[in-house]
Formats: C-alpha cells, structure tokens, sequence
C-alpha cells in the first residue's frame, strides 16, 4: 500500500479513485439474460443454472426437506451467535419505526401519514467464496419488521444443487416464505418479472457482482426499485497517536478480504502512525486465509498522511466511505463533524466487523461514493409513506379559497372547480 503525504484536493482525488466498473459491456451480456427469463421463465432459470453453476436443477425451490438437513448441519456455537445478532438486529431495526402521524393542521383540515410495509420484496444472497448468511440477516429482519407480506430470497446453488445449510438455516429462522436456488442477472430476472415459481416483486435488495448490479440497474428501468447502487466494499480508518496500529491494520485488512476490487484507506495524522499500520498489516497479510484476494485490493488502497485535521476531514466527507473508523483522541468532535459515510465506527473498540455481523446496524451501505446522497439499509427501506387526509365542510370553507386562487394562477380550471362546486353547495345548503 503506497503512502502520500498531505495531498491537496486534486492529488487525493486522483489517488482515491475507486476502481473503475465497466458497466456498458456488462449491460450487452445481462440485457438478453434477462429477455430470456422473462420469456421462459423457470425453464430460462433452470438453463442458466446449468450453464453458470454446472448443476442440473430438478426444483427450484428449497424444500422444507433441505431445511431440516441445514439445521442439524449447523454447529450449535453458530446457532447461539446467529440469535445473538438477530436480537441485536431485530432491536435496532424495531426501534426505527416511526410513528403514524396525525394532526388537524387547520380547524376541519386533518392530514396523516402512515408507514406500509411494501409488499413483495426480493432478497439477493451472492454466493462464490464466502456464504452471506449475515446478509439474510441484514435484509430478512427489517423486511418482516416492516410486514412485507412476501420475502422472496434468490441465491445460487452450488454445483450439487445445495445452498450453503447456514444461508438455508438464517432464512428459516427469520421465516423467509421463498427460498429460489438461482444467482446471477438472471436470478434478478426472475424477480423483476417473476416466472411459474418466483413472484414478481416490488423491490429488490441485495449486494452482488457486477452482473447483478447491472441486471438490478434493469430491472428500476422495469419499474422495480432497488436498494442502492452497489459495488465493491470499502472502509476509511482515520487514526491518530491514540490508535493502537495492530487494530488498525486488522480493520483495513478485514475489509480488504471481501474482494480483489475493494479499497481499504488509511488516514493517518503522522508518517509515523501511518508506518506502524502497514508493518502491522505487513505480519497480519501473510496469516490470512484470503491473503491473495486482500493483497489484489490493496492494490487500489493507498495510506493518506494529513497533519491538520480540518484537511482530514474535508478528505473523509469527499471520499464519502461506505465505512469510516474513527480512532482519534477528539472523537466527538471528528464524529460530530462526519457529512458523508454509509456507517461510523468509533473508537479503538469498535471494529467494522461488528456492524458487519452482530452489533445491531445494518451492514448494506452505500459504496462508491454514494454515502453523500444514498443512505444504508433500514427499516425505512422496506416501507413506504403514505398520506391521508379527511376535510370537514367546516375546513373545506377554510381551505377554499386559497386552492381556488392557486389553482385559477396556475390555469387550471378544472381544479379550482373542484373547490368551487363544493363551496357552491354548502352555501346553497343554507
Ligand atoms: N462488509 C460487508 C458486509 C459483510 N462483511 C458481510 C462480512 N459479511 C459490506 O458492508
Ligand atoms: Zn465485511
């Protein structure tokens, strides 16, 4: 990982490029996958799993067969943890609802607003090297707390035809209606314009490679919300003397983990501190299992060392990291100063790992950037927002006349008519 010392905006902005996504390329080969699912539905699924994960499916459907077979596979110290950080979750989640609303703005003019669950949702669950089962978590949990009436959850099988028992046994326990063995473009086919055993649904949530990106950023053209734009994981450590190095190195590499596109920063307020995390990471690399992957992502990872912190600030809200650690002496004063990031870690304690897994937050956040115009996951996400209003005849003659001259200022007739033959009435009534 290369070190630079106090970059000007320029400089920084070249050097903390994030690697770049080819996205129209991808758009040529996701485009007719997903053509071919909405025309052949499962049939389409069923090719696909054979092409991309060399298995023959007979069902598409996880029976509840496999879900016995999961949960016996899974090592009761899991299970105990799995609960832990669905309490955790759940309480987190549960406390973001936000309370209907009603009020009488004016005498006889009442206006509410009311959280609704959104009704059919799609959960995507990558597979490759590392089974997401936390990510069941992050999206199952608010999506039932919201009472999204249908949970379906798309994730490829492997070359047996299984998926893996700990992303079988979290769906279970959360009580996901639909488990689908499909991945990839087309599994967001599915979901975009459902096929004989996948629902259609309203929104579709979930990380994934770059076809699913690309086929997630399809489906919105179809009509289906997504998420967040998603791309490869990345985390921000801003660390000054009080930072211990061996934790900071473990933080940057733990992130440097989830793939070879990654990007981990290091914001150090000395040479010196930005010199101990790297020999630090330097000894922690080698021991790791994924050492190959992290290596490639620190590639596009670099060292930043910035003396003044108003200049480090004003570096972190233009990067705006999908995960920003704080491990400085003023901590509040550099929290209370944070404008862009997707979730904040704060202290030498208080590990990314811990909002990726247990602690309560949600861990799907906005990557690349988007943290200065997207929020992460929550239970916002899967709800939405509707008004309501009731006018008496007592508030209809309050409220008249003002819609009545707006609307004749804007031109439209027809609506100030609405208002007028109301009033007409009321006063004929008489
Ligand atoms: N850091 C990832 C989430 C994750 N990490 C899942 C481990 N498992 C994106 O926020
Ligand atoms: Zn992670």
């Amino acid at each position: 990982m290369k070190i630079i010392y106090n970059p000007t905006k320029a400089e920084w902005t070249k050097e903390l490029k994030r690697p770049v996504q080819k996205t129209k390329d991808i758009e040529k080969i996701v485009k007719p996958i997903m053509q071919k699912v909405k025309r052949l539905g499962d049939k389409a699924l069923k090719k696909f799993a054979l092409e991309y994960d060399h298995v023959q499916l007979k069902n598409l459907l996880v029976s509840m067969e496999e879900i016995f077979i999961a949960r016996e596979k899974i090592d009761p110290k899991l299970k105990e943890a799995i609960q832990l950080a669905k309490q955790n979750i759940e309480k987190f989640h549960e406390a973001q609802a936000t309370p209907d609303l009603e009020m009488e703005v004016m005498e006889g003019v009442t206006c509410m607003r009311k959280s609704v669950g959104i009704q059919k949702v799609g959960l995507y669950i990558p597979g490759g090297t590392a089974p997401l089962f936390s990510t069941v978590l992050m999206l199952g949990i608010p999506a039932n707390l919201a009472g999204c009436e249908q949970i379906v959850l798309c994730t490829p099988p492997d070359k047996d035809g299984n998926i893996h028992p700990a992303i079988l046994y979290t769906a279970d326990l959360i009580g996901i209606d639909k488990i689908v063995k499909a991945g990839g473009a087309q599994a967001i086919a599915a979901l975009t314009y459902g096929t004989e055993s996948v629902p259609k649904v309203d929104k579709i949530f979930g990380p994934g490679n770059q076809y699913v990106t690309a086929a997630k950023q399809l489906a919105v053209k179809k009509g289906v919300a997504i998420d967040m734009p998603a791309g490869p994981s990345e985390v921000l450590v801003y660390a000054d003397h009080t930072a211990i190095p061996g934790f900071v190195a473990a933080d940057l590499l733990s992130q440097a983990e989830h793939g070879v596109d990654s990007q981990v920063i290091l914001v150090a307020s000395s040479e010196k501190i930005a010199k101990s995390v790297l020999k630090e990471m330097e000894e922690q690399l080698i021991k790791l299992s994924r050492k190959e992957m992290a290596k490639k992502a620190l590639e596009n990872s670099v060292a930043v060392v910035v003396g003044n912190q108003d200049k480090a600030l004003e570096l972190i809200n233009d990067y705006a990291p999908e995960h920003l650690i704080i491990c400085v002496e003023n901590e509040d004063e550099v929290v209370n100063q944070i404008k862009n990031a997707g979730s904040v870690f704060i202290g030498n304690f208080t590990p990314e790992s811990a909002g990726d897994y247990a602690s309560g937050t949600n861990h799907t956040l906005p990557t690349y950037g988007y943290a200065k115009n997207y929020s992460g996951v929550s239970l916002d996400s899967f709800v939405k927002k509707i008004t309501y209003q009731k006018i008496t005849e007592t508030g209809i003659k309050n409220l008249g006349p003002a819609i009545e001259i707006m609307a004749s200022n804007e031109m439209l007739d027809a609506h100030k008519n609405a208002v007028s033959i109301r009033l007409k009435y009321l006063k004929e009534k008489k």
